[in-house]
């Protein structure tokens, strides 16, 4: 081709990109996917204009009036026409009911709704109804209409055909929670997108917008229930002053179907009470905590419950009294007993004081306790034993507490995965955990079927999950990390569904339809989370990061408990690398059952992606590629900023195809993730090199700068600490 040609070739499709880019709308990403902007496919909206006329909705509590007020808004939008409210079925009414007639049932072709819906479930199906043709969408309780509204507007936001519009569904867990880490002066822990969205300085008076928007987005992915504060708590948030300020965001909640829940401090009836103790077995004690929760049920009538953080941290808890976590665990459950509320005790806890593997210490406190705890108890457990780290396996704790509700821990703000400057889309992360197997009821006992109650039939069942919402514009800081609080809450909801299903559906509701943006986007999504892990702890690496703030790497951080240090994780030294947790060293693998203890323990069967975790091996060690475990690491951390690299230049591709605001926004954000990726990478390797004293392979970048360099690097007001 000569040059002229593809000079003029360049030309036209720039005039074409700008045309388009002309022809999007500016947008800064506060819709979330819930944008409702008009299907761009001609063919499909008119068959969308046809199909729908009016919607037809049976009932007027708050929950069905928020469906009703969601699907005129978004089928406005989508279709470009007015869709109104109908008093009577003709054709093209979409009909929304809790209590369908004995017609409607045998048109969608059930007889027991309530079993193949559940409670929260629904059904959404083209119906011959009365001699009309309908679109049905049914439940058995208003939540599930509401929730079956929000996917029959995915459904058109994903440009699903018409006859294609059929969903049979059912919630896989009970409760499924955002866990906010807000303190009551707004600062947020571990968030990276601003303030807290509460503003406790104005409530209850002034009801901010965003707070119905966060239900929208929560109702829409089928979010039930909102811790709002912070799990280092302030006993402030029980104290009647800020109780109605609670109430007037639980006021604004319910009409979703959302409940709000509180993290209480162990210490409140010292702190709030008056109280000599807080010792769980002292009657006075009991008294309090049962006066205290009758007191929140009269603000707030549906309130959901207890989240504890107790003897974790400087955190106070029953064992400051030499009582037990299940002691502490039970005043509270029974105190919520009558109202139906549950507690959430969380499981991480460590005692620096112990001079165990950090690891085992959350199993050999709780495994003890199985059995006596209350039904509406729950143990609440983070995915891995450590913390959130870029890759950890599984809890031994899932499989080891049949007696026990078993809620899951999920971090959704990136506190370990490149906080608010990193794409890292994290869905793969969270069903990496899910389908782990633990082989406690033989294999295939993987942790989604311990959560969801079906290996030991329990009622009770949840997941939970530490927000990354905050004040700015956005909610998240990255537009990308929008999509871990849709896939999380999507998980919660079905475990079965893929990371690239649910990337699917957010990348078009988020940005567009337009396949030329969806599939290469989508890749690099599903990529991202490995990436991640490449350049800042591949191979089973884990807790190598900045002190405290956590932001980039620290390898070398050391001084203070050992158990916040890097070096009592990584355990490098002239011979090798690796923390040894197998039967020679901690033994944690004893911890698991035993297919996957005898996996662990030995490196040839270890998965690669754990093998550090487990294991401390000669730098010289072959690994399964053949090449030796420092090349290995190079190669790893060089592929991690390869892979950003790649990421970025993709990203080039998409101009044109989306609003300029949000691709110039997450421009920026991957030029910064690349020098972070090569920051990771240049730090580890030369601090490592201090201790393995082999040179990097030949065709390996050259580190930027000088370990002293990196080791210099102060970050006093990161965010989120
Ligand atoms: O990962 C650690 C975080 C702490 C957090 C703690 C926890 C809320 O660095 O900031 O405290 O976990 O989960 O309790």
């Amino acid at each position: 081709m000569s040059l002229r040609i593809k000079k003029l070739g360049f030309l036209l499709l720039s005039v074409a990109l700008t045309l388009l880019s002309n022809a999007i709308r500016a947008e800064d990403g506060y819709e979330l996917w819930l944008r409702y902007v008009k299907v761009d496919n001609p063919a499909l909206l008119s068959e969308y204009q046809e199909a729908i006329t009016g919607i037809y909705v049976e009932g007027s509590t708050p929950v069905v009036n928020s469906a009703k007020e969601e699907l005129i808004l978004g089928l406005n939008g989508l279709l470009a026409k007015p869709i109104q409210e109908v008093k009577t079925v003709s054709d093209g009414t979409v009909i929304v009911t809790s209590s369908p007639d004995a017609q409607l049932l045998s048109a969608l072709g059930v007889t027991d709704l309530k079993n193949v819906c559940g409670e929260d479930g629904y059904m959404i199906k083209l119906v011959n109804y009365k001699g009309k043709k309908n679109i049905a969408i049914v439940a058995t309780t208003d939540r599930g209409l509401l929730y079956g509204a929000f996917n029959f507007l995915r459904l058109i936001q994903t440009q699903k055909p018409v006859k294609e519009f059929s969903v049979t569904t059912k919630a896989a867990l009970k409760y499924r929670l955002l866990n906010h880490w807000d303190n009551l002066n707004r600062t947020v822990e571990r968030g990276y997108a601003g303030f807290s969205i509460w503003n406790w300085h104005l409530l209850p008076d002034y009801i901010s917008p965003r707070y119905k928007d966060y239900a929208r987005a929560n109702a829409s992915i089928g979010i039930n229930g909102t811790v709002i504060n912070n799990v280092n708590a302030n006993a402030l948030i029980l104290t009647k002053n800020y109780l109605v300020k609670v109430a007037a965001l639980a006021n604004v909640f319910r009409a979703y179907g959302i409940k709000v829940y509180l993290t209480a401090r162990f210490s409140a009836p010292i702190e709030i009470g008056g109280l000599k103790t807080a010792d769980p077995l002292d009657p006075e004690v009991r008294a309090w905590w049962k006066a205290k929760t009758e007191e929140i049920y009269t603000y707030i009538p549906d309130f959901g419950g207890f989240l504890v953080k107790a003897n974790s941290e400087g955190q106070p808890g029953p064992q400051n009294y030499d009582r037990n976590h299940a002691d502490g665990a039970i005043m509270l459950g029974e105190a919520l007993a009558p109202h139906n509320g549950i507690v959430m005790w969380r499981a991480f806890v460590y005692d620096h004081e112990v001079p165990d593997d950090r690891a085992k210490q959350a199993y050999n406190e709780f495994k003890p306790l199985d059995g006596s705890f209350l039904p509406n108890v729950f143990v609440q457990v983070k995915n891995g034993a450590i913390d959130f780290q870029p890759r950890e396996p599984f809890h031994p704790l899932f499989g080891a507490l049949p007696k026990t509700p078993v809620m899951m821990e999920f971090q959704i703000t990136q506190e370990y995965l490149g906080q608010a400057t990193n794409l890292c889309y994290m869905a793969p992360y969270y069903k990496e955990c899910l389908e782990s197997d633990t082989y406690y009821k033989g294999q295939g006992s993987t942790v989604a079927k311990v959560i969801d109650g079906s290996l030991d039939k329990h009622i009770n069942t949840g997941m939970a999950g530490v927000s990354n919402i905050g004040d700015e514009r956005n909610w998240t800081g990255h537009p990308f990390a929008q999509s871990n609080w849709y896939c999380y809450g999507r998980l919660a909801w079905d475990m079965n569904l893929t990371s690239e299903q649910i990337a699917d559906e957010w990348i078009r509701m988020t940005f567009t339809n337009k396949t030329q943006f969806v599939e290469p986007v989508k890749k690099m999504m599903l990529e991202s989370r490995e990436t991640v892990v490449n350049y800042m702890t591949p191979l089973g690496l884990h807790h190598i990061m900045g002190e405290s703030h956590h932001y980039g790497p620290g390898p070398w951080v050391s001084g203070g408990r050992p158990d916040w240090t890097a070096p009592y994780y990584h355990r490098a030294d002239s011979a090798g690398i690796g923390f040894n947790r197998s039967s020679t060293g901690s033994n944690a693998v004893s911890q698991y059952y035993p297919e996957v203890r005898s996996m662990f323990n030995d490196p040839k069967t270890c998965p690669d992606i754990y093998l550090l975790w487990f294991h401390h091996l000669p730098w010289d060690y072959r690994l399964k590629s053949g090449n030796t475990l420092w090349n290995e690491m190079c190669i790893k951390y060089n592929a991690g900023v390869d892979s950003v690299r790649a990421m970025n230049s993709l990203w080039d591709e998409m101009a044109g195809y989306i609003d300029t605001e949000r691709f110039q926004h997450v421009k920026m954000l991957l030029n910064i993730q690349e020098k972070e990726a090569r920051w990771w990478r240049d730090a580890c390797l030369l601090y490592f090199q201090t201790f393995s004293k082999l040179p990097f392979p030949a065709n390996m970048e050259k580190p930027e700068h000088s370990l002293d360099y990196y080791k210099s690097l102060k970050f006093k007001f990161a965010p989120g600490i």
